[in-house]
């Protein structure tokens, strides 16, 4: 197939857009292809078309060698996270073996501890079809290498819009992400112009469901073609939160000749997207070439963004790629300056207190399952909102509070409450009487002492965290009248033995194991009841006085 479409194509023998074609291989697999053009002028097509592609088939014509743009498309290949390719070296038939060991010597210089120095290099006479078989064969062990996963999040981000007679608008992609079926309601972004799949195919072919990994094309109902181009992404509605906003780490080609800092006029270039952006540091004020470092991304459209996507940055004044990297959040929180882009659903939590189980799926891509209701909190928001909620009905007496003017988190808390009462619309703290009754989760952690149950979760244990009856070290839960015990023990020890204690020593006298003992030791560390001196531990300031 000639993936070249356009007259000027065809004149200059060159490619200028992205073109795109499939073969069957020997094997019987079918791979499909997006030609992205070589020449330097064209970079912004080039980076249109690889934004959604994980192996490659890089290009190096014999009779040239290694060219400046081998060098550029590389580096934009690495930044993407281009993870597999074959090398084709192509025009073999019209160089003499010399030249052709120089050019392969070169190549393995050039590749060199990127990800394509595994990559075979398969040499081809593109006319007269010699090399084509080996090509096919390294072709097929590197379609087997990766498939696309399925996350039930289908992204495509189009890199072709028209009209095609009959039907309409069709756009073109790679599928990312998740499935898409004939007949799914889908959204246009930048916007939120509502379509439904009409038609499907895939390498012309009609398609009821395509998979991710696919080119595919979808021909949209209700849609005219002026309104969606190369660059727009179809998603599931309400599936993602479009940003305009995001930081993602930034590393710096190493050829660059200048550090890079927010001064610049730079485009940046996610999925099939080019964008101007605005640029703000986090901590350091520039990044030098060959560093890196964290950038806020401020964009004039909002984008569906999700962590782990990567980008490319270039500086239009120059025209030079800078770098790229990785998207880590998607709605930061916090003001450039004191940003600190999490690196886990946890941080991202604890940057926010409480938030929806659908609404961090869609700023992360993964679903959890909630603290409470239907939210998900840090500890310390969660413990917060527990004692308000006890303050309230302590607030309330007996007569307690109106259940109606809680908000839906509150309400959610109270049903976790022990000793609260719910009659009609009024809840109050039951009686002393009733006050006393124990938690079993309690009971059973207190019984445990020194080796407690671990893998207890829940809303109970967080509850008896927020009363101060349970402490936290590390992952395991200890019952506080356990850490009570556990200072007597320490504090006898450093009697026994003034210069320190060890780990096996404290271990022996609490009568437990190291998996309990060490998270234990390392709290009592942070709590400067002990202080660790190498293998020992001394008295903390904490611990109190000596006694007598
Ligand atoms: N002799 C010979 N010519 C080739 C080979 N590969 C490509 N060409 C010629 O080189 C020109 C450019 O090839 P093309 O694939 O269109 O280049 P690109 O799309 O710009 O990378 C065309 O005229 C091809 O016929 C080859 O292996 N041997
Ligand atoms: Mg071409």
């Amino acid at each position: 197939m000639d993936p070249d479409r356009l007259a000027e194509e065809k004149d200059r023998g060159l490619t200028i857009e992205l073109g795109f074609a499939w073969t069957k291989l020997e094997t019987g697999d079918t791979v499909a292809f997006v030609d992205v053009p070589g020449h330097a002028r064209f970079i912004k097509n080039m980076l249109a078309g690889v934004g959604a592609v994980t192996a490659c088939l890089f290009v190096v014509a014999a009779t040239e060698g290694w060219k400046a743009q081998s060098e550029e498309h590389l580096r934009v290949l690495e930044l993407v996270g281009m993870a597999h390719g074959v090398i084709a070296l192509t025009k073999a038939d019209l160089v003499d073996q010399h030249q052709r060991n120089t050019v392969r010597s070169e190549l393995e210089r050039s590749v060199r501890g990127t990800f394509l120095e595994r990559a075979e290099t398969v040499e081809v006479d593109a006319v007269a079809g010699l090399g084509l078989d080996d090509l096919s064969e390294a072709l097929a062990r590197l379609s087997r290498l990766e498939g696309a996963p399925n996350c039930g999040r289908p992204r495509l981000w189009v890199d072709r819009a028209f009209v095609a007679t009959g039907s309409g608008t069709v756009v073109t992609g790679t599928l990312l992400g998740g499935a898409l079926e004939r007949g799914d309601p889908l959204v246009v972004v930048p916007g939120d112009q509502a379509v439904r799949i009409r038609a499907l195919e895939s390498m012309r072919l009609s398609r009821v469901r395509v998979e991710p990994g696919e080119r595919v094309a979808v021909n949209l109902a209700g849609l005219s073609h002026t309104r969606i181009k190369r660059g727009d992404a179809l998603v599931v509605p309400r599936q993602w939160r479009p940003t305009t906003a995001v930081d993602a780490s930034l590393q710096v080609l190493s050829s660059l000749k200048h550090p890079v800092s927010a001064k610049g006029s730079y485009a940046v270039y996610i999925g099939s997207s080019e964008q101007r952006v605005d640029l703000r540091m986090l901590g350091a004020l520039s990044v030098p070439p060959g560093g890196s470092g964290l950038v806020r991304l401020l964009l004039p459209v909002a984008l569906p963004l999700l962590p782990g996507d990567r980008y490319v940055l270039r500086e239009d004044g120059r025209s030079e790629t800078v770098g790229g990297g990785e998207i880590l959040d998607v709605e930061p929180v916090l003001p450039p300056h004191l940003a600190r882009p999490p690196r886990s659903i946890d941080e991202v939590v604890t940057q926010r207190g409480w938030i929806t189980v659908d609404h961090l799926e869609s700023i992360t891509g993964e679903r959890v399952s909630p603290t409470i209701g239907k939210w998900v909190a840090s500890s310390a928001a969660f413990a917060a909102e527990v004692a308000s909620v006890r303050g309230l009905l302590a607030d309330g007496g007996v007569l307690g509070v109106d259940v109606a003017t809680l908000d839906e988190r509150q309400r959610e808390i109270l049903k976790g409450l022990d000793n609260v009462s719910v009659v009609g619309a009024r809840a109050r703290m039951q009686d002393r009487a009733d006050a006393t009754v124990r938690e079993p989760v309690l009971e059973r952690l207190e019984l445990a002492g020194f080796r407690p149950y671990d893998r207890l979760k829940g809303a109970e244990l967080r509850i008896l965290l927020s009363q101060g009856q349970v402490v936290k070290c590390g992952t395991i839960w200890f019952a506080a009248s356990a850490i009570e015990q556990a200072k007597q023990v320490v504090a006898g020890l450093l009697e026994a033995h003034p210069d320190g204690f060890t780990m096996a020593e404290a271990r022996v006298a609490l009568e437990t194991t190291r998996k309990f003992a060490v998270p234990l030791l390392e709290w009592m560390d942070t709590q400067g009841l002990t202080v660790r001196r190498g293998d020992r531990r001394v008295r903390g300031p904490r611990l109190g006085p000596f006694s007598e």
